[in-house]
């Protein structure tokens, strides 16, 4: 398999495939594309229609956007249990993956992720806040629910978690205050040697891209 995606500093659509690809312990071949060069989107184009990374070739099957690439995955190394065994888990679990794929845009827009950024306290806008309580209540619930068989969300690392990983990130980034249970899975999540392995080659490289630097 191969996996297209954008700069590893910035690309949080990426690093959500990028995970759960990783997750399933098959090997697969990368393809980094800079998302502010002048060919960019001549670069994608060569591998998907939609004009947008992540996307995941695996022989003559292209699979574009995150939510797409995750269930294929799934479906393709079900060993991996990329979703949680149990019916009602799994149900939550995509219910929240679904949330974070179509929500969130006052979290997104305002907190870039932004890997290398040192961390500084970034003030929310009210849109912002609400979407941090949001976040906050759904890793709360899960792990009150779910929890107990390990420190993510549904115990063993899944789909769920790669889809929250990039908010873990930007909380980190920006000091979004949380309490002790969203602090220790937040440390999960920064611990997990995939998730560690991205975010050091992110804060390696150097392209910027202005419109995600903010103060
Ligand atoms: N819903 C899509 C969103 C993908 C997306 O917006 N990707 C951005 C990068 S994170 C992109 O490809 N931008 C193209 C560009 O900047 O030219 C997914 O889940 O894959």
């Amino acid at each position: 398999m191969k996996i297209i995606i954008g700069n590893k500093n910035y690309s949080s659509w990426s690093l959500r495939a990028w995970l759960a690809l990783k997750a399933t312990g098959l090997p697969f071949d990368e393809v980094l594309i800079d998302l502010d060069a002048p060919d960019t989107a001549e670069r994608i184009a060569a591998h998907s229609a939609a004009g947008r990374v992540p996307v995941l070739v695996d022989g003559d099957v292209t699979v574009w956007d995150s939510l797409a690439i995750a269930e294929y995955l799934a479906e393709k190394a079900p060993e991996a249990n990329l979703w949680p065994t149990d019916p009602a888990a799994r149900a939550v679990a995509r219910a929240i993956a679904a949330e974070m794929h179509s929500g969130f845009g006052g979290l997104r827009g305002h907190f870039p992720m932004n890997i290398r950024r040192p961390p500084a306290v970034r003030e929310p806008t009210p849109a912002a806040a609400a979407d941090i309580a949001r976040v906050r209540e759904i890793w709360r619930t899960a792990r009150a629910r779910f929890g107990a068989g390990g420190p993510f969300l549904f115990g063993a690392f899944t789909i769920a978690d790669a889809f929250y990983a990039p908010v873990v990130s930007r909380f980190a980034t920006y000091r979004i205050p949380v309490g002790p249970v969203e602090a220790a899975y937040m440390d999960a999540v920064m611990a997990f040697g995939p998730m560690a392995e991205w975010a050091e080659a992110g804060r390696a490289e150097t392209w910027v891209v202005p419109s995600d630097e903010v103060d």
